[in-house]
């Protein structure tokens, strides 16, 4: 029988400093009522899709580090967000930043949400490869906080079904390491959704900004392939207060072709019909990983975080 689920990414432009949850929120629901237009029943928002990218502003006050943050969710601003959903029946990937405590003490995340179209949460994510740095760095033309503002996920990479799909979640920077989806492909994965906010320049080395786009579709071309998973991956960009993101939302297929992709730097829904037999075809043959795989040479991988050069 053939299984389809049709799905889409939702791109936010810029997200201000001045502007509300309320405000986001709307901005989201929006996007929704297009996917609903469209007849989507899966769709994916960015990373910290409620709030501007704090992390690059130098923060020492606790407190208003912590205004960028949801102790609950659902909250009194994201519930009509969740409403919506579920009039619907869509499921949807959320990210935001999440406070919590843990053993009695404060803990705080880069999460996403896997919730399903009945409005229940049924997953959830913390970012593990936390990208930037910790102290003010006063040269840099803008900060990347995450090492300073985020605990690193505890979680791991998990798959839950969802909308009879295995789906997995990832954040950002994690798409740049191919450990984040094999992981997910273990366990089976059909749908791997993920937010970004990737800045257009680079401030930890220099490069061509051309190299931004590529590399952020090289990661997710090789990771949908090399896991025959479908890869929905949704930007926030354009200028935040001055600072600019790159757009480039795709769907991209287990065969690593592109989908769909955004042609803007504003909100902007994509669509696609996930067709999941393409991934168990792939999962069958050519990356039939219990055929296939060798992992009696594979055990550098989790034994050695850096590289060594040993000749
Ligand atoms: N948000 C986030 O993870 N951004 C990072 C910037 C990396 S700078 C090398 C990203 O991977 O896009």
């Amino acid at each position: 029988m053939s299984r389809k689920l049709r799905a889409a990414v939702a791109q936010l432009g810029p997200i201000h400093l001045a502007d509300s949850r309320e405000a986001v929120v709307e901005r989201l629901c929006a996007l929704l009522r297009e996917a609903h237009g469209a007849g989507a029943k899966f769709v994916v928002f960015p990373e910290l899709a409620l709030t501007t990218f704090f992390p690059r502003w130098w923060m020492t006050d606790q407190a208003k580090i912590d205004a960028y943050f949801e102790s609950e969710m659902p909250n009194a601003a994201t519930r009509p967000l969740f409403d919506l959903a579920k009039e619907y029946g869509i499921g949807f990937n959320l990210g935001y930043a999440e406070l919590t405590q843990e053993k009695g003490e404060i803990r705080r995340y880069n999460t996403s949400i896997l919730v399903d179209p009945a409005g229940h949460i049924v997953g959830r994510y913390r970012k593990i490869h936390l990208p930037g740095h910790s102290e003010h760095l006063p040269q840099a033309p803008f900060q990347h906080l995450e090492k300073r503002y985020f605990n690193v996920g505890n979680e791991g990479f998990k798959v839950w079904r969802m909308q009879d799909a295995v789906m997995g979640m990832c954040i950002c920077n994690d798409r740049r390491w191919p450990e984040t989806y094999r992981v997910m492909g273990l366990q089976g994965v059909e749908i791997i959704s993920l937010g970004y906010n990737t800045p257009i320049e680079n401030i930890h080395h220099r490069e061509p900004e051309h190299l931004r786009m590529f590399h952020h579709l090289l990661s997710l071309q090789a990771g949908a392939y090399q896991n025959a998973a479908w890869v929905l991956a949704a930007a926030k960009c354009g200028a935040e207060d001055g600072f600019a993101m790159i757009g480039g939302s795709a769907i991209v297929a287990p065969t690593g072709e592109i989908a769909a992709q955004a042609l803007s730097e504003e909100d902007e829904l994509i669509t696609t019909t996930l067709d999941l037999e393409l991934g168990e075809y792939l999962r069958r043959t050519v990356f039939a990983f219990e055929k296939h795989r060798r992992t009696e040479h594979y055990g550098l991988i989790t034994s050695r975080t850096g590289a060594k050069t040993e000749v």
